[in-house]
C-alpha cells in the first residue's frame, strides 16, 4: 500500500566514452546515463529526522549516509523546505566500481525529493540538482569530483552521449550526441576490474592529480589538452560514424591517462590490451582510475571474443575474474 506522499525516482550510473579528468580542468568530456540505476523513495517524517536504509550497504560501513544527508543538506541550503524524511535505497549499480554509484545515490534521491516537493523537473532545475548533489560529494562526503557525472546522471537521454564543456564552470554547456552503437552493430562493453578506488580519500590519487593541474605540472596538463582535442575528434567521428575512429581515440585516451595521466593500474591495462587484441575497435579506462573499469567498442559479433580474452588474460595472472556488463546510453534521472 502506498502511502499518499511517497515519491520514487530512479537515476542512472554513468560511463564515461572518453574525456577524463577534463571536468574540474575546464575541459570536454562525453559521458551516457546506463541502464544500471538506483532507485530512491522518500517519505516525510513528521519528526524532522532524515532515515535511511538501502539493499546494498554493509552494516559496518555507513560511508554511504553522507552521500544522503549531503544531498539534503544541500538542498535545504538552496532554500528548499525539505522535512525529515525516511529514504529506502536499491540499487542495481556495482558500489565503487567505477559506474558512478554514488551520483547515481545522489540524483536519485535528489529528484525524488523534487517530486516530493511539486518541482517540475525542466533543464534548469536538472543543472540545480546536478550542482547540488556535485557539492553534496565535495563538501558533506569529501570527494573532490568534478561535476560529470551528477550532469551525466542528470541530463543523460536516451540514444545520446552528453558532450559537457566545462569552460565555464558554473554554467557548464551540454550537448546531446547521437550513440548508435546497437544501429551499426557493435557494442560497448565495461569490464569491471572489482579493484575497488575511492574518491574521497583525501590522500589518494584523484586529490594529488587535482592538486597536480592546479600547479601546472606540464605532463599532467599534457594529457588534458591532448584529451579535450581527442573528446572534439570523437564527436566529430560519431558524427559520421566512423567507428573505427572512436576506437582508436579511445585507445589513445587509455595511453595518455597511463603514461602522461598515471592513473592506471595493471588490472585496468591488462583488460584494454586483451580487448584490443581481441579485436575491439578501441578500450580505455573510464572514470577516475586507480581502479574500476574500462569501456571497451566491439563488434556486437566479437563480444563474447573480448570477454574471454580479458578473462584468460586475468586467470593467467592468478586475479579475481572481472565483471563484464554490456551498456547502453539510456535514460537520466525520472520520478516513477
Ligand atoms: C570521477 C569524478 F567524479 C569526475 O568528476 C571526473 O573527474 C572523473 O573521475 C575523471 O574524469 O568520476
Amino acid at each position: 500500500m502506498h502511502s499518499p506522499r511517497e515519491t520514487v525516482a530512479t537515476a542512472p550510473g554513468r560511463v564515461n566514452l572518453i574525456g577524463e579528468h577534463t571536468d574540474y580542468n575546464g575541459g570536454l568530456c562525453l559521458p551516457f546515463a546506463i541502464r544500471l540505476r538506483t532507485t530512491a523513495k522518500v517519505t516525510p517524517r513528521n519528526d524532522g529526522r532524515l532515515v535511511a536504509i538501502s539493499d546494498q550497504a554493509d552494516p559496518a560501513d555507513t560511508g554511504w549516509l553522507a552521500y544522503v544527508a549531503g544531498v539534503v543538506a544541500e538542498l535545504r541550503r538552496i532554500g528548499w523546505d525539505v522535512p525529515g524524511l525516511d529514504v529506502e535505497v536499491v540499487s542495481t549499480v556495482p558500489l565503487g566500481g567505477g559506474l558512478s554509484s554514488s551520483a547515481a545515490l545522489e540524483c536519485a534521491v535528489a529528484t525524488a525529493v523534487a517530486g516530493l516537493l511539486g518541482i517540475p523537473l525542466d533543464d534548469s532545475i536538472r543543472r540545480r540538482l546536478a550542482e547540488a548533489c556535485r557539492r553534496a560529494e565535495t563538501d558533506h562526503v569529501g570527494a573532490p569530483t568534478g561535476g560529470m557525472d551528477q550532469l551525466a546522471v542528470m541530463l543523460g537521454s536516451e540514444g545520446h552521449a552528453l558532450l559537457i564543456d566545462f569552460a565555464d564552470p558554473v554554467r557548464p554547456a551540454t550537448t546531446p550526441v547521437p550513440l548508435p552503437v546497437a544501429e551499426d552493430g557493435l557494442a560497448l562493453l565495461v569490464t569491471d576490474t572489482r579493484v575497488r578506488h575511492a574518491l574521497a580519500d583525501g590522500d589518494g590519487g584523484y586529490a594529488q592529480r587535482r592538486r597536480e593541474c592546479e600547479a601546472g605540472d606540464p605532463r599532467r596538463l599534457r594529457h588534458v589538452r591532448t584529451e579535450n582535442a581527442r573528446v572534439s575528434a570523437a564527436v566529430e567521428a560519431l558524427g559520421s560514424r566512423r567507428w573505427d575512429t572512436l576506437g582508436e581515440l579511445m585507445t589513445a585516451s587509455h595511453v595518455s591517462l597511463r603514461d602522461d595521466f598515471e592513473v592506471s593500474i595493471p588490472q585496468l591495462d591488462v583488460a584494454v590490451d586483451a580487448a584490443t587484441g581481441a579485436g575491439a575497435l578501441g578500450a580505455r579506462l573510464t572514470g577516475g582510475g586507480f581502479g574500476g573499469c574500462t569501456i571497451t567498442l566491439v563488434a556486437a559479433d566479437r563480444v563474447d571474443d573480448v570477454r574471454e580474452a580479458v578473462d584468460t588474460a586475468y586467470r593467467s595472472r592468478g586475479w579475481a575474474r572481472p565483471v563484464h556488463h554490456l551498456v547502453g546510453p539510456g535514460p537520466g534521472a525520472q520520478l516513477t
